[in-house]
């Protein structure tokens, strides 16, 4: 098949891209890089230290010789889109390039407003340029399952069938999102579904949870292809802050009492969960909605896994309980249905002893890059911007001429 992967740079979509090349697809990434420049924004870096994805491309040329192909560009502006899609002409578009960080999206209204329309005017521009110049391809688009929140009934795939006053009807399951970028995702899901009504698109929509681990068997060929891996407090997501948290023994951050319950996966699994979605693709007019993780964790629970993994390391683990800084519930019911990407044949890499040991050792690997300043949270979703860490890298952004650059990053490009 002919795959676009948008936001093919990132975390998931490197992975993905190299993955489904690997399998024998012809694959395109489509990227504009705006994450390496929110990583100047904040003056964060990944733990890995990824190489700029054109070396990337040559060295899996090398490697394996296979070509992925390179659109450099902006997904929320439709003429890069559209001849993007005309001259790539995908049977199906994996759509990642999105603004995926609660904290980023919580730090002020600018960035509140650029998360939203990046990603809800990128979906919007590729429904339009599906309809338009590819009606048949299949759109595989990246939710969350932090679209359904935390209800105190199980949490069905999409749509919950409901009975009132003597009537039934299958309706979709109701959202209540955390964070301005949580409802970008919901914005999203809406957008997709009325297109699909109304012109017969063909859409997945995979609520994805937590991902954890960086190496999949295509990145670790060479050490020039490795992923990234965020362990700041605004793109560090909980698994991966904690063990590189234990790797230079400073205190595990729980927030709150830690009883939040979230579904999670390994990395590789969200790449065979992406091939899956393509080799059975939804039929026309229909929008499939799967729950991707496989297991379910509160986040006492992992802090607990990765002080024991410390210990086996004769490492001293600690673990902090700060004051939350977001609004959540930090205690509650939670169970979420996961089981139509495994009736489709997923076997789920569960988190077992061995392999917390080598996130830890991976972290450990790379200690020496961690700055410890960005370990505690600095976004207060009760306090808009008041992140004085943010306002000191940015204003020293600006003293070094960075000023156009850093209004760029946060949502004032030409569109
Ligand atoms: P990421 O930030 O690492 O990658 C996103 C990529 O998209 C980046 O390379 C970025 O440059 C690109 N991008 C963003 N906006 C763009 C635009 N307008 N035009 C072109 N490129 C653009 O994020 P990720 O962790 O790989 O997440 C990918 C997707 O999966 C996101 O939609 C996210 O919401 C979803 N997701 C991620 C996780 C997770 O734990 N990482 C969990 C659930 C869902
Ligand atoms: N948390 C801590 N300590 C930390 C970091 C996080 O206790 O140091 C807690 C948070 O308060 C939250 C939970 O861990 O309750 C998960 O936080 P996270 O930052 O790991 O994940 P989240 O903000 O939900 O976002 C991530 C991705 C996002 C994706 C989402 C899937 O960044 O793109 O959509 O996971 S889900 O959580 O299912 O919505």
């Amino acid at each position: 098949m002919k795959i676009a992967v948008l936001g093919g740079d990132g975390y998931c979509g490197w992975a993905t891209a190299l993955y489904l090349s690997k399998k024998g697809h012809a694959v395109a990434i489509v990227d504009n890089f705006l994450r390496r420049q929110w990583d100047h924004e904040l003056g964060a870096q990944t733990l890995t230290p990824i190489r700029p994805l054109s070396d990337r491309l040559r060295i899996w040329q090398k490697v394996t010789g296979k070509t992925i192909e390179l659109f450099v560009g902006d997904v929320a502006d439709y003429d890069f889109l559209e001849s993007t899609i005309k001259a790539f002409e995908p049977d199906a578009i994996v759509h990642f390039a999105e603004q995926r960080s609660a904290p980023y999206s919580m730090i002020d209204r600018k960035h509140a407003i650029f998360t939203q329309v990046n990603n809800v005017v990128g979906t919007m521009n590729v429904l339009f340029a599906i309809r338009e110049l590819r009606p048949q391809c299949h759109l595989i688009k990246l939710g969350t399952m932090g679209e359904y929140g935390t209800p105190n009934i199980d949490i069905e795939e999409g749509y919950i069938t409901i009975e009132h006053n003597g009537r039934k009807d299958v309706l979709p399951y109701p959202k209540q999102p955390g964070s301005f970028y949580h409802l970008s995702k919901v914005h999203d899901s809406h957008n997709i579904m009325f297109c699909c009504k109304i012109w017969g698109i063909r859409a997945t929509d995979l609520n994805q949870g937590v991902v954890y681990g960086t190496m999949t068997d295509e990145v670790e060929l060479d050490e020039a292809l490795i992923n990234r891996f965020d362990y700041d407090d605004v793109f560090g997501t909980v698994l991966n802050r904690f063990c590189v948290q234990a790797a230079i023994g400073q205190p595990l951050t729980v927030y709150g009492s830690g009883g939040q319950t979230r579904g999670f996966l390994d990395i590789r699994d969200t790449v065979r969960c992406i091939e899956i979605a393509c080799e059975n693709p939804a039929k026309a007019g229909e929008c499939r909605v799967y729950n991707q993780f496989t297991e379910q964790f509160s986040v006492l629970e992992l802090a607990r896994m990765v002080e024991a993994a410390g210990k086996k390391l004769s490492m001293n683990v600690e673990i902090d309980h700060l004051p939350d800084p977001r609004v959540e519930s930090e205690q509650h019911y939670y169970n979420a249905k996961h089981s139509k990407l495994i009736d489709l044949g997923l076997q789920p890499h569960l988190l077992s002893d061995s392999l917390l040991d080598s996130l830890v050792n991976i972290a450990v690997k790379y200690r020496d890059r961690v700055d410890a300043s960005l370990m505690l949270p600095q976004v207060n979703w009760r306090e808009p911007r008041n992140d004085r860490r943010l306002q000191k890298s940015m204003t020293a952004r600006a003293t070094l001429g960075g000023a156009e650059n850093s209004d760029v990053q946060t949502g004032k490009t030409k569109r």
